[in-house]
């Protein structure tokens, strides 16, 4: 297993595009989560993927396992618990307007995560491990978990991938900075964006691992270099930085310098805002190969 991720994947039900949450008749059963979305970028890429994480013993829990499972993903350590549900999530989809999201996890079968669940074994063969900040705020017992995981991740000689994929829904800012900020010091790769290290009050420089800033027009950079966003319409923004990391980190993976890490993060996330839905639009080797080919002939 080259990657392993840990996080809570959620069912998502996405209103038809463009119409607001309250008002939306049709929704799309999908499913929602940072890590399950970096981790279906990654494995549609061609890489060997484990997702680590809990789902209630209901229906969504059921669908959410078998949305990861028909992308290849490894859920052998996956945990069905009886007694707390999947958490949902509800929203709908806008270009330009800023998009609803309804959490319904509280107390969900993903917080309840604690770090004895995690052991040694689940590390097997990992070169990778991507974490979030979501975790760490899901309750007291996951952000021992995070702890747990990123001590897990080091002894197993894995780099370490860190987003804080801030969500103030999920905590207040102090709260982010206090369990997330000091994460960010343990990674060998931090994906931030400007205004996340802002509110982390984090300067990048400071960071020990690479820093890959995604900057408010769009651009992402790291070790002096900088690739702007390319330039499609937007049908729905979520799920864009989660699909960059995933291509910077296919880059990563097959030993890539860091300006085709980059260019590869940009083209996969340029392919997913033109989508509604985190995962749909995210490109197996040959779709990203094909887009980049565009991107390329029309001078980007
Ligand atoms: O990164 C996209 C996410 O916002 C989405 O899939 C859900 O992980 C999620 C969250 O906690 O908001």
């Amino acid at each position: 297993m080259s990657v392993v991720v840990c996080g809570e994947a959620m069912l998502l039900m996405l209103a038809e595009p463009g119409v607001p949450l309250e008002r939306a008749v049709a929704f799309r059963r999908s499913i929602a989560g940072a890590e399950s979305n970096v981790a279906a970028g990654l494995a549609r890429l061609g890489h060997q993927v484990r997702w680590l994480g809990r789902v209630g013993a209901d229906p969504a829990g059921a669908s959410v396992l078998a949305m990861l499972r028909a992308d290849g993903i490894d859920t052998r350590h996956a945990v069905v618990d009886p007694d707390a549900p999947t958490g949902l999530l509800l929203r709908d989809s806008h270009p330009s307007r800023a998009i609803d999201v309804q959490y319904y996890r509280a107390g969900s079968a993903a917080s309840r995560l604690v770090p004895g669940e995690l052991t040694p074994e689940m590390m097997d063969g990992a070169r990778l491990v991507h974490v979030t900040g979501i975790t760490p705020m899901l309750s007291d017992s996951a952000h021992l978990a995070t702890l747990r995981l990123l001590d897990l991740a080091k002894a197993a000689g894995a780099t370490i991938s860190f987003d804080p994929n801030i969500r103030l829904k999920l905590g207040p800012p102090d709260r982010w900075r206090e369990r997330v900020a000091p994460l960010m010091g343990r990674a060998d790769v931090v994906f931030a964006g400007a205004d996340e290290l802002e509110l982390l009050q984090v300067d990048p420089a400071g960071l020990p691992g690479l820093a890959v800033v995604k900057h408010r027009d769009k651009s992402a950079g790291c070790a002096g270099l900088r690739q702007e966003a390319f330039p499609v319409p937007v049908t729905d923004p979520v799920g864009a930085g989660d699909a960059f990391a995933a291509g910077f980190l296919s880059g990563m993976l097959r030993g890539m310098p860091y300006e085709t890490c980059l260019r590869e993060g940009a083209a996969v996330a340029a392919l997913v805002v033109q989508c509604a839905n985190d995962t749909d639009g995210l490109p197996d080797r040959v779709g990203l190969d094909r887009a980049l080919a565009a991107f390329t002939a029309a001078g980007e």
